[in-house]
């Protein structure tokens, strides 16, 4: 029998009952040393990690749904770290190292494609806030380059330059070691990884409550395949976490916001690079199967919906419409949503939180699908020695009684 993504999903839609004994989720033990709640590329990696460098393995991952399917598997896994505070370089700088190596490291091939993420200008104020990107990182060592109209057309010759536009291309940054990867394989890749390390993996197992002893210390979850024993509980559960903490009654500074991609028609490859325009609103790469992937932004209004409002798909394609005059004539084959998790500030929160044994990793919002193996990387640390690991420390869950923010909206490249 063979592994392979659309049996997972398979399994997770019908049952696992009806699946060969190999493509099961093992029945959960009474207990464990770690839970983590939530199989997304980002509880796979935690997981993964706490076996491999913590050398814990005695650990389950909980998933309500199936593995992949919230916004690991729905979202445009485009891949950059130039981002501006210092904070956060780190942080995306430690995951794209990890990228850079990690079909390797998994012996999966996640796909990484290194093939430049093109951010563009296109008014006075993009072009001074990207060329202060562009400095800031390469004062920290991250590349990022500035190109002319003429320059980025080079770079991606599908790209309308024309002054004719409503909102003509200024200019653009470019980080060459930006790309994307396969996100499905992400996922497989650290599932296969932690499983083969003695990690369960248990699908269909919606956590419902968390149980909290006399001194009010983490002592397991309630699930809906029954208790589980934990005296370490990690939540990265995006889009659900406000949820998950109230079952510990911790209130979070979480708003949680449907946000949509869809794909055309395959085409020959066409498009060698990733674009994105955050004034204009749309980013665009194509996929191995030779389909665009699109982006779009946010809801206005909070929603668990897994779909969005029509009128934002059609803003996007208006943009992509301008800025890819080729691209006019092909069909959209489908479109979905996911529910981002918004902080304030715009940066996560990785780390302990007031509840003993309780932590947490959330709040990526519309970008963290290329901080996946730099955050499991750095939760893991964090759950295995109690305390947050330092590349995590400034996303502390007190900055927002501190004031210490780490304000990203800038940088955050979608609307939201
Ligand atoms: P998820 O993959 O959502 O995993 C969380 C899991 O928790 C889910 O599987 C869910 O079912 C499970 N869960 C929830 N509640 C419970 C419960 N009670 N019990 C058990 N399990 C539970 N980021 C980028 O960097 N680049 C992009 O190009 C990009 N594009 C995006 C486009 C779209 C349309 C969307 C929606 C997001 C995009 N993102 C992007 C953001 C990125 O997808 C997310 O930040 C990232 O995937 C989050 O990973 P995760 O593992 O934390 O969450
Ligand atoms: O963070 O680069 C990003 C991103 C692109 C699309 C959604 N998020």
């Amino acid at each position: 029998m063979q592994y392979s993504f659309l049996n997972l999903v398979r399994q997770g839609l019908s049952g696992h009952q009806d699946w060969p004994a190999q493509w099961r989720s093992p029945e959960p033990k009474t207990a464990y040393d770690v839970v983590v709640v939530g199989a997304g590329g980002h509880g796979l990696a935690t997981a993964y990690y706490l076996a491999k460098e913590h050398g814990i393995t005695n650990v389950a991952v909980l998933e309500k749904g199936w593995l992949g399917g919230g916004n690991t598997g729905r979202n445009t896994t485009i891949i950059r770290s130039n981002y501006l505070w210092e904070e956060s370089e780190a942080i995306y700088e430690h995951a794209l190292r990890l990228w850079e190596t990690l079909s390797r490291e998994l012996n999966y091939n996640v796909m990484y494609s290194p093939r430049g993420v093109m951010m563009l200008a296109h008014n006075v104020h993009d072009v001074q806030v990207f060329k202060r990107h562009v400095h800031a990182n390469r004062l920290a060592g991250i590349d990022n380059e500035w190109l002319s109209p003429e320059e980025a057309k080079a770079f991606c010759p599908p790209l309308n330059i024309s002054r004719q536009l409503r909102y003509p291309v200024l200019g653009g940054a470019l980080q060459r070691r930006g790309g994307v990867a396969r996100h499905d394989a992400v996922a497989w890749g650290y599932a296969r990884g932690a499983d083969r390390l003695g990690v369960d993996i248990i699908q269909n197992c919606e956590v419902t409550g968390i149980r909290r002893d006399i001194n009010g210390a983490v002592e397991g979850v309630e699930t809906t395949r029954g208790t589980i024993k934990a005296k370490k509980v990690g939540v990265v559960a995006a889009g659900h976490t406000s949820v998950l903490m109230a079952m510990a009654s911790l209130r979070m500074p979480i708003e949680s916001f449907p946000l949509q991609a869809l794909v055309s028609e395959p085409i020959k490859p066409v498009l060698p690079c990733v674009v994105m325009s955050n004034s204009i609103h749309a980013y665009i790469s194509q996929s191995d199967k030779g389909e665009l992937v699109i982006g779009a932004g946010t809801d206005v209004y909070t929603s668990y919906s897994q779909t969005g409002g029509l009128h934002i798909t059609t803003h996007t394609l208006e943009a992509i419409a301008e800025l890819f005059p080729t691209f006019r004539r092909l069909r959209m084959m489908r479109n979905w949503g996911g529910i981002v998790d918004v902080t304030p500030d715009r940066s996560p929160i990785i780390g302990t939180t007031p509840v003993p044994g309780l932590f947490v990793n959330c709040g990526w919002g519309t970008g963290g699908f290329k901080a996946t193996p730099g955050s499991g990387h750095v939760f893991a640390a964090t759950i295995a020695r109690g305390e947050p690991h330092p590349i995590a420390a400034p996303f502390s869950l007190e900055r927002f009684v501190t004031g210490r923010l780490i304000d990203e909206a800038a940088a955050a490249a979608v609307a939201h």
